[in-house]
């Protein structure tokens, strides 16, 4: 099949898009050109036919039979609110919601944002706007409301659907509160959401009063979801449905690049729907009405979208969504969901793992697991260590584990292999998908590297999941992923090793992108958040390893000299303030571990920072630095290695 992919592409794509609905489907129409030199990057697949990917994840399973079996799956926060929807429930809920949408001026196109905690609303808004056309982007409700703002204004969402608040574990964090301020922000940047939808989140109680009377509600923009949309359950009209050109947008997905702002990734109705399907379907072994997917990415990252929720729903399949935290009410709380719904292939990254490796085999061992065939991890490296542990105290020693490499940018799995199919080597995410052609590229000089070695990961040839472009900033796209190297190559930012088997080894980003907890962070998204302080002038930050979240921040930063900062009280009030400031600007999981006062950085002559040295200093390793000719005073490195013992 790999081979046929390869050789017969598009014709082999038209035929998996076939067993969805798509009418039109024709080989023929797919265009692609990945090589800037040859006119503007493009990536079209399928253009001309039409398809719905709502439709496809719901009444096409219905007439498939799967009408009455399992679709989605709470697992609630505390045991009382876990609910299960059937094909079809989950089906009224759609068209409820659609119909509301559509009743409050959400047309085809227009962007909706949503920042919502792991409950029933947030897949519902998100296949609701899919049915009618409209462009959903969800944003991580753990980032800040600057961060939401920034989302919001980029897009230009016209409804922002949100909650009175979420909770994890024991803690309740006031959604709303926050969606109110990131709406000031974009007011004050002169940009206004129409609607702002709030659902009640209901058991959430403060010292025994339901929290609902203290949340902010604006009655000329906000609207309560559960009296507002009750009125269209009952109204006996049919829900409006789209459907839309495959080169259409499906949803807007925001992530963070090496440079400047978060890129807006868009993905398209056709190409994406078809590879998600696909990639569910083969690297997770989906059967319809058989197989329970338990997929522990919170729905705000790609892998929620992916494998959250639009892979298996394609597939026939049931979605286990997760509110709370792997660790209460204890660290047992996954293996008991896995056996409580019969689980058959769950999916989790390493840093996720590496917490719950601390807890002991004791929390596993209590559950039998049986119902598992299948074990998936993403998002960062994992070790041998970690990768053994999963698979033989996880695994019982016999799960097959699909360590799947792909990105936000590439819509699914890209390098996985295919459980059963391919000889695993731990820590290896072994071969690429169908239709992937990835190559190692030679970082200094951009040729291929041919059998075992490491290089830059690209992938040449384009795929169905492939995004279609940055929102509002095509130059962008064209710059950040294809021009990179010459040739016609979709750069993917991180490293990898070919062993002399062939295997694929990730070793992790190449360029500014760092990956804390699985988080994809850009080091200036961050420093621009600790020079919104105003005592501090300039900040360099590197991330270093960390035991349980793969990395960890580490901000060198230079303070205003004209403000008396030299008493160790001060310095650490400004360590404090600089750290509350990243969480303010970005979220609580953006925050540096630690905040080193320096004098000067050490930059080259051209005023570029030498991030590479101080790598090395926040790692202690500080024997050798290498070439470090190109500095401009090379004094400075001195002076960091004593600035940063004194911070330790
Ligand atoms: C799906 C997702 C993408 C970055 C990617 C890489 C890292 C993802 C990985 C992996 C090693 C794996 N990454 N999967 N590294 N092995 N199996 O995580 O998307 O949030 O866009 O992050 O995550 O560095 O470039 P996204």
């Amino acid at each position: 099949m790999y081979h046929r992919s390869i050789h017969e592409r598009d014709q082999f794509w038209t035929e998996i898009a076939g067993e969805l609905y798509f009418e039109n489907l024709d080989s023929s129409a797919s265009t692609h050109n990945f090589d800037p030199s040859r006119g503007p990057v493009h990536v079209k697949w399928f253009e001309g036919a039409r398809t719905n990917m709502a439709y496809n994840c719901l009444e096409k399973q219905i007439e498939n039979g799967m009408g009455d079996k399992r679709a989605l799956i709470f697992e609630a926060n505390d045991e009382i609110n876990c609910t299960e929807f059937t094909f079809r429930e989950l089906l009224v809920e759609v068209e409820t919601f659609a119909k509301f949408l559509i009743a409050h001026g959400v047309q085809k196109g227009d962007r909706v944002v949503m920042y919502l905690p792991m409950i029933p609303a947030l897949p519902i808004a998100m296949l609701a706007c899919s049915r009618i056309g409209a462009v959903h982007s969800v944003v991580f409700a753990g980032y800040s409301a600057k961060s939401l703002a920034q989302r919001v204004h980029d897009c230009k969402a016209k409804m922002v659907i949100t909650a009175s608040a979420s909770r994890r574990a024991e803690k309740i964090i006031p959604l709303k509160k926050i969606v109110d301020e990131a709406m000031e922000i974009c007011k004050s940047d002169g940009f206004c959401v129409n609607k702002v939808v709030v659902k009640h989140n209901a058991d959430i109680e403060i010292e025994g009063v339901p929290h609902v009377e203290d949340v902010p509600f604006h009655s000329d923009r906000d609207l309560w979801w559960n009296e507002s949309v009750a009125e269209f359950r009952t109204d006996g009209k049919p829900a409006p449905i789209e459907f839309l050109d495959s080169c259409d947008t499906a949803f807007i997905l925001y992530t963070s690049g090496s440079t400047g702002k978060p890129k807006g990734v868009v993905h398209s109705v056709g190409g994406y729907q078809t590879y998600v399907y696909a990639t569910s379907k083969f690297v997770f072994d989906l059967h319809a009405g058989e197989d329970v997917l338990f997929c522990t990415a919170d729905l705000g990252w790609i892998t929620g979208h992916s494998y959250g929720l639009y892979g298996p729903l394609l597939n026939g399949c049931a979605t286990v969504l997760f509110e709370g935290v792997p660790t209460y009410p204890d660290a047992g709380v996954w293996w008991q969901t896995v056996d409580k719904y019969d689980v058959t292939v769950f999916y989790t990254s390493p840093t996720a793992l590496r917490t719950l490796q601390g807890y002991g085999e004791d929390p596993v061992k209590r559950s039998s697991r049986a119902s598992l065939r299948i074990l998936g991890t993403v998002g960062e490296p994992i070790s041998s260590e970690t990768w053994l542990w999963y698979h033989s105290v996880v695994g019982d020693d016999k799960l097959p584990i699909c360590d799947t490499w792909w990105q936000t940018e590439t819509g699914g799995h890209i390098i996985t292999p295919l459980p059963g199919a391919t000889p695993l080597k731990a820590s290896s995410a072994t071969f690429p998908f169908f239709g992937i052609v990835p190559v190692l590229l030679d970082p200094k000089d951009g040729t291929e590297i041919q059998g075992e070695g490491e290089g830059c990961l690209c992938i040449k040839e384009p795929w169905p999941g492939m995004f279609l472009d940055v929102h509002g900033a095509h130059e962008r796209y064209e710059n950040s992923y294809f021009k990179v190297y010459e040739g016609g190559y979709y750069f993917s930012g991180d490293g990898a090793r070919r062993d002399s088997d062939g295997y694929l080894f990730i070793t992790g980003r190449l360029d500014d992108v760092m990956n804390v907890s699985g988080h994809r962070i850009g080091t200036a998204e961050v420093e621009s958040a600790l020079v919104q302080h105003s005592s501090c002038i300039e900040a360099a930050v590197v991330s270093i390893a960390h035991e349980v979240k793969g990395e960890s921040i580490v901000a060198y930063v230079i303070l205003d000299p004209s403000r008396s900062i030299e008493k160790r009280s001060s310095l650490e009030i400004h360590q404090r303030e600089l750290i509350t400031n990243v969480r303010m600007e970005i979220g609580p999981f953006a925050a540096p571990e630690r905040v080193v006062i320096v004098k000067d950085l050490p930059k080259t002559r051209s005023g570029k920072i030498m991030r590479r040295i101080l790598k090395k200093i926040a790692a202690g390793d500080v024997d050798d630095f290498g070439d470090v000719s190109a500095l401009a005073d090379p004094g400075v490195v001195d002076e960091i290695i004593k600035a940063e013992r004194h911070a330790r």
